[in-house]
């Protein structure tokens, strides 16, 4: 949690989907500054489950349109996290992130919701190698199922922006953990304090159309160059460097015949679950 908010925004409703994982819990306590009311959303069980005060909690499926049309009234804004975050098979990340999308958009064009920012990833880009740098118009190379359905998001996001005006952040999310947990993530880290940070640069740069940025930490290797989201103010404040000396020590040979360490995508360049 940072020590002082990053702005004095303050929307009236704000909109957390995905409440319920790992993200969303580290979110949930910090993204109550930001808001007058923070609307709480997932399938699964929240923790806690009881509302605090400032809070509200709305059970609900991503792929169901009316619930999620309820889901959408009376927001300003949505930090969207919610949604199948690991490759899988096709049908389950159909119903979260295909339809799921489509859904929200739908359900913020109706109700009048100005802004989102959605957790897209790296895995959107995971078949770039890892001597490759990519910005924001490299063109697509999804490694799987779920790094093509968070394309499709992005692609939904910009054509809601272009036909509606719905103001989107794609965040290409790195590798965000307490710590960087092998090399690969010492090039993909984004801490859970400049995790708030780019929310909240997303949230309030005053003009964003539809942008995209890649959401790691002030790694000194990287893969991505940011500098078509400089409107963003985004500024990180960490960095994987520290750890650097534990993680080479734990992890002393790569075997640079596995496509998963010459991928930017990692191991889910390999894992792909049919069906
Ligand atoms: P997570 O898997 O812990 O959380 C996702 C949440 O979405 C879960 O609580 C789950 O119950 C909910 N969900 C899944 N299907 C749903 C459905 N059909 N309807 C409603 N809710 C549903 O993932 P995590 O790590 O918290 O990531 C949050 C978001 O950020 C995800 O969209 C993920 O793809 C994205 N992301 C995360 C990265 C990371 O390093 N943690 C890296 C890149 C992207
Ligand atoms: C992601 O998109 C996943 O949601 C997360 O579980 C991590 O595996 C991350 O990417 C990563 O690439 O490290």
């Amino acid at each position: 949690m940072l020590d002082t908010p990053a702005t004095a925004l303050r929307f009236p409703r704000l909109l957390l989907t995905g409440a319920a994982g790992g993200l969303g819990r580290e979110l949930r306590p910090r993204l109550q500054r930001y808001c007058e009311i923070l609307r709480l959303s997932d399938v699964a069980p929240l923790v806690p489950p009881q509302a605090a005060s400032g809070e509200e909690i709305r059970p609900c499926a991503l792929e169901d349109a009316d619930a999620m049309m309820q889901l959408l009234e009376g927001v300003q804004a949505v930090v969207h996290l919610g949604g199948v975050s690991t490759e899988q098979p096709w049908a389950p990340i159909l119903a979260a992130n295909v339809m799921g999308m489509v859904n929200l958009y739908e359900a913020a064009r109706k109700q009048g919701t100005r802004r989102i920012v959605f957790a897209s990833s790296n895995h959107v880009m995971g078949f770039y190698r890892q001597d490759e740098v990519v910005d924001a118009l490299s063109p697509p190379r999804p490694d799987g199922f779920y790094g093509l359905s968070k394309a499709f998001g992005e692609d939904v996001a910009q054509m809601y922006w272009d036909r509606w005006g719905i103001e989107t952040v794609s965040v290409r999310i790195g590798s965000s953990y307490p710590e960087p947990k092998d090399r690969r993530m010492l090039s993909t880290w984004l801490s859970y304090d400049d995790l708030e940070r780019l929310v909240v640069a997303a949230l309030s740069a005053p003009v964003v159309g539809h942008s995209i940025i890649y959401g790691t930490s002030d790694n000194s290797s990287s893969w991505y160059d940011n500098r078509l989201a400089r409107h963003l103010g985004y500024r990180p404040r960490d960095s994987s460097d520290p750890y650097r000396a534990t993680v080479e020590a734990r992890q002393p040979h790569l075997d640079l015949q596995d496509p998963a360490t010459l991928h930017q995508g990692g191991a889910f360049v390999k894992t792909a679950p049919q069906g």
